[in-house]
């Protein structure tokens, strides 16, 4: 299976995928808040934890590998104002990941190595919106990038999208992540311009 979201130019004053106050970034910049952590794959794993605590599913690597996969290509948009459009990803749907999962939670908390986390709406990381992927244009994902394997979570600002993920906790209650608890929007759609919180 393959996504793919086809581009529209507007034929002048921009681009029409480039959301408000955003400009198109060729490179791709690292923005990370702490050290690049050095994770290899054979000691990887990626949990979800329900509500209760209980742990829901795990993954190992091998595992991984052995679910569906599928190519992504889409815009990604940092809150730091870059748009990067048409970039191409492969990884596993977070429907896949969480089929099968018991759960009366509405949000969840992602988990990354080093301690970083980022909270989103359940339904945002359902229905075909939401990836953990560990090839970034067509080679493996970068460790400073996030890998081996980050979450991408591409309609909204970047920092929802974890950068060496290694789980997701499901809640009843939202709580924030750590650029939320910072200041920045809870939900982050780029679209609505949802930069920090009040915006
Ligand atoms: N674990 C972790 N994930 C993270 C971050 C981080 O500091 N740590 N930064 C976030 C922010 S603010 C952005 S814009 C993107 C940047 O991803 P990139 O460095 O691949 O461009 O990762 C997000 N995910
Ligand atoms: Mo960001």
């Amino acid at each position: 299976m393959s996504v793919i979201s086809r581009g529209f130019h507007g034929r002048r004053g921009g681009d029409v995928r480039l959301p408000p106050g955003q400009y198109l970034e060729r490179g791709f910049p690292v923005l990370s808040a702490g050290p690049t952590p050095r994770i290899s794959t054979d000691t990887w794993q990626f949990t979800i934890t329900t509500e209760t605590g209980d742990t829901a599913a795990r993954w190992n690597w091998q595992q991984l590998m052995a679910l569906p996969q599928v190519d992504v290509a889409t815009d990604i948009h940092c809150v730091t104002k870059w748009s990067k459009l048409n970039t191409h990803w492969r990884g596993v749907s977070l429907d896949t990941l969480l089929d099968g999962v018991q759960t009366n939670a509405g949000y969840v908390m992602a988990h990354s190595s080093g301690g970083y986390t980022t909270n989103l709406p359940l339904p945002d990381i359902r229905d075909g919106k939401a990836w953990v992927v560990y090839e970034y244009e067509g080679e493996p994902l970068r460790p400073e990038h996030g890998g081996p394997i980050r979450m991408l979570v591409p309609h909204l600002y970047f920092w929802k999208s974890a950068k060496w993920v290694n789980g997701l906790t499901l809640m009843l209650h939202d709580m924030h992540g750590f650029w939320e608890d910072l200041g920045y929007h809870d939900y982050g759609d780029p679209w609505r311009e949802q930069r920090y919180q009040g915006d």
